[in-house]
């Protein structure tokens, strides 16, 4: 037998890396070894600002404090506590927290360990809840183009990436999509866009081919992030919620990145103004330190299912880690830090600023559009004709060298910074930024 454990870290063969071109980034590996607030370090030793929060996850930016005091106190003191038949206080407490933050109504929260758990856990519970109410023909499920709902059998059937589907089979049945709405009018729109509230008609439509008995759920992401930020026009939201409503279907926010001030609120629902029946979140739960994710359920639902006789399980579903201690205690600093620091409204002091230096990107080459909300932000690039994707890519390696941390998605730059930044980050974001884009071919 070989003994592996002295494995030179230079050998990166056995990482079989998740959404990553594997073979390109081994040969040219580009690493972090340290974070702290708004920068990462790289193994060169480099500072490279963080302008997507890691993937949109770390809100609170890095190496916080109160995180990390919670973090190794509670694995001290109690590492793991069985999820199932068994309690520990801090799940507790921060499901208490968390529906404090959300819309009145929304009052259970469902432990999961990711975004893509979360979709399942809602997707699951909105058909299960039907059922429980003796509507148990209520099981189509419904999703939009381009939305992002993770990785997972639910989430990529109701999803509308192309790339994440077609190589999975044939996916869940009984699934319809609603079109996007990015419509070209909306271009170098600041905040919500003006026009295609009436695109959620189009869901009028899909309940009269299949019929509001057969349909359990629509879910969309109220702003869809991993697409490449596409906001929610105008009245859109609140349609959805009129039409779902008549119909007696449930509305899920998928809140996985809209949720945590992204938007310069807690909740996308709660900027929006829209409360939906579900909300899935992850991410900025624990500032990704520890993977942790929740549904969180209205009332309604919830107590449907509190029926029968007290001895029963209620819902056959959960996982080992739901709920685990120490994501829960990170999950506790974590929202404490956004309250006591005031991240939130760092996040909506800091919008106009913030949009002002991403629209004076329009007029550089390639630049097609511009969008923003909140602290996120997106710039579009007209593809090089017969290789998209590669552009926007060349922007995120020379970002890279620059020492400005980009996500792309397709030929579109998105980005999502901490809640922590200050105008001066902002600027060196936007000032390396430019300089990328005037040089790209
Ligand atoms: N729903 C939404 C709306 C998401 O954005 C998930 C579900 C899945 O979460 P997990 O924790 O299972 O990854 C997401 C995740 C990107 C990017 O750069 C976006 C996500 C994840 C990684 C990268 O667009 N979104």
């Amino acid at each position: 037998m070989s003994d592996r454990t002295n494995v030179a870290p230079n050998d990166l063969g056995a990482f079989w890396m998740p959404f990553t071109a594997n073979r390109q980034f081994k040969k040219n590996p580009r690493m972090f070894v340290a974070a702290d607030g708004m920068y990462y370090t790289t193994a060169e030793g480099r500072r490279v600002l963080d302008g997507t929060s890691g993937l949109w996850c770390c809100n609170a930016g890095h190496n916080q404090p109160r995180i990390v005091e919670a973090i190794a106190k509670q694995v001290s003191e109690l590492d793991y506590a069985p999820a199932f038949q068994m309690g520990h206080p801090k799940a507790f407490e921060l499901a208490n927290r968390l529906v404090e933050m959300t819309p009145e109504g929304m009052d259970h929260v469902f432990y999961t360990n990711s975004g893509s758990e979360a979709v399942e856990t809602a997707l699951k519970i909105a058909i299960a809840y039907h059922r429980a109410r003796g509507e148990g023909t209520r099981t189509r499920l419904i999703g939009r183009e381009r939305g992002y709902h993770g990785v997972n059998f639910g989430g990529i059937s109701v999803g509308g990436i192309g790339p994440n589907r077609k190589a999975f089979g044939t996916l869940l049945n009984g699934v319809d999509h609603m079109p996007h709405t990015h419509i070209p009018e909306n271009a170098f729109t600041r905040g919500q866009p003006e026009h295609g509230a009436e695109i959620a008609d189009e869901l009028e439509k899909i309940v009269a081919l299949g019929d509001a008995s057969n349909i359990a759920a629509v879910i969309v992401e109220p702003m869809a992030g991993s697409t490449g930020v596409l906001l929610p026009p105008k009245g859109y939201l609140d349609r959805l919620r009129a039409i779902t409503k008549k119909h007696g279907i449930l509305l899920i926010f998928d809140e996985v990145i809209t949720g945590f001030g992204r938007l310069g609120s807690s909740f996308g629902a709660t900027h929006y103004g829209v409360t939906p029946d579900m909300m899935t979140t992850a991410k900025g739960l624990t500032n990704g330190v520890i993977p942790m994710g929740a549904v969180i359920a209205s009332a309604e639902i919830h107590d449907a299912f509190m029926d029968g006789p007290e001895n029963m399980i209620e819902l056959f579903h959960g996982y080992t880690y739901s709920g685990n201690p120490i994501a829960s205690a990170a999950g506790l600093a974590t929202l404490e830090t956004y309250k006591e620091d005031g991240l939130f409204e760092n996040a909506r002091d800091l919008a106009g600023y913030w949009e002002d230096a991403l629209h004076g990107l329009r007029g550089l080459p390639h630049v097609i559009d511009i969008r923003n909300e909140g602290l996120i932000g997106a710039v579009e690039l007209t593809p090089i004709e017969g290789a998209p994707t590669k552009r926007a890519f060349q922007a995120f390696l020379d970002a890279y060298d620059a020492g400005i941390l980009i996500r792309t998605t397709g030929d579109i730059i998105a980005l999502s910074p901490p809640l922590i930044m200050n105008k001066s980050h902002i600027d060196e974001l936007i000032g390396k930024l430019a300089d990328v884009l005037k040089n790209l071919d």
